[in-house]
């Protein structure tokens, strides 16, 4: 594995699950590979479960470990090449992402989309700039438009608590008073469709994902109709990309409750968190022994170590 932002970067889902799993048994055992390394985390957004679970997964590898956000610790950064810098801008990204390379063996990014401008956001102008200008491995932490560590860790949560090899799983819009990015969404359906599992995506009408993603997959307006006989149900807003950016505040009857609960074949509830309750989610049901929310989280440092590690061994 040479850099880590989709899944299209890694070899094959079904060894680096059992990696994973390998590793959440006993995650010391492989201390060695990150002696003397550094990873380096780079944030233009807000982080908790990220953040803690990668940085964790890093010293669990024996790698040291270096953070910095951006927006409020850096200077200003420019992306456009050929600006004359007499604005607002103070640092060019070909010089930072240059010097970070120095600082680090591997660097991850978070950053998040504009929801203003599609194809810029579409394009992910950012990390490919990164990758572009860097000499060391990038791991995306939520690019623009996907956030492959969350998905990784939410095929592991999903694995460890199927009964069948075919789960259903339901990814349902939720509502959300302000506009959030399609990654993880987008993310989960790519990565859901490596597995043998069945996949329902649930939206209002004008919040379909882009096609790219959901070629191939059943796509319901009726929330109720796609819960039927869900054995997962995993809820999450995002802005709409079809009207790009937009929200829908007229739909409060999208939020998970324990009633939808009810139609499902006793699904289990998930979701990457943060999650604002009482809008995304009834406390009932994120409170119910059915939510796996916690458990997710906790995957996130399985799913970021195995990914780490596969970087450093491809290093040697
Ligand atoms: C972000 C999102 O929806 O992409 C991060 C989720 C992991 N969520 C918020 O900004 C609330
Ligand atoms: N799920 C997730 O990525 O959470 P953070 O935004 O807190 O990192």
């Amino acid at each position: 594995m040479k850099n880590f932002t989709s899944i299209k970067d890694i070899f094959s889902l079904s060894t680096l699950l059992e990696e994973a799993k390998t590793i959440k048994k006993n995650p010391y055992d492989f201390k060695s590979f990150g002696e003397h390394k550094t990873l380096g985390m780079l944030f233009f957004n807000p982080s908790l479960r990220t953040r803690l679970s990668t940085q964790k997964a890093a010293q669990n590898l024996g790698m040291h470990v270096m953070v910095m956000n951006l927006q409020t610790d850096g200077w200003t950064i420019e992306l456009q090449d050929g600006t004359v810098m007499n604005q607002g801008s103070q640092e060019h990204i070909r010089e930072a992402v240059a010097v970070i390379s120095q600082y680090c063996d591997i660097i991850g990014i978070r950053t998040f989309p504009s929801l203003k401008n599609k194809e810029e956001d579409y394009q992910e102008r950012v990390l490919n700039k990164f990758m572009a200008y860097a000499s060391v491995p990038i791991v995306s932490l939520e690019s623009a438009t996907l956030h492959p560590l969350q998905s990784f860790a939410d095929v592991i949560t999903i694995d460890e608590h199927k009964t069948n090899a075919t789960p259903k799983v339901v990814l349902t819009w939720a509502p959300h008073p302000k506009a959030l990015p399609q990654a993880v969404a987008n993310s989960l359906v790519q990565w859901i469709k490596e597995t043998p599992m069945d996949l329902v995506i649930t939206n209002p009408e004008g919040f379909d994902l882009a096609p790219e993603f959901t070629t191939g997959v059943t796509v319901m307006h009726d929330q109720d109709e796609a819960l039927k006989g869900a054995d997962f149900v995993y809820a999450k807003n995002w802005s709409s990309y079809q009207h790009y950016g937009q929200i829908e505040t007229e739909k409060n009857d999208w939020m998970i409750t324990a009633e939808k609960m009810q139609l499902t074949n006793n699904g289990k509830f998930m979701h990457c968190l943060p999650v604002r309750r009482n809008v995304v989610v009834s406390d009932d049901v994120i409170d119910s022994n059915d939510s796996l929310v916690i458990a997710q989280a906790n995957n996130r440092t399985y799913a970021a170590q195995a990914v780490l590690l596969n970087l450093l061994k491809n290093e040697e």
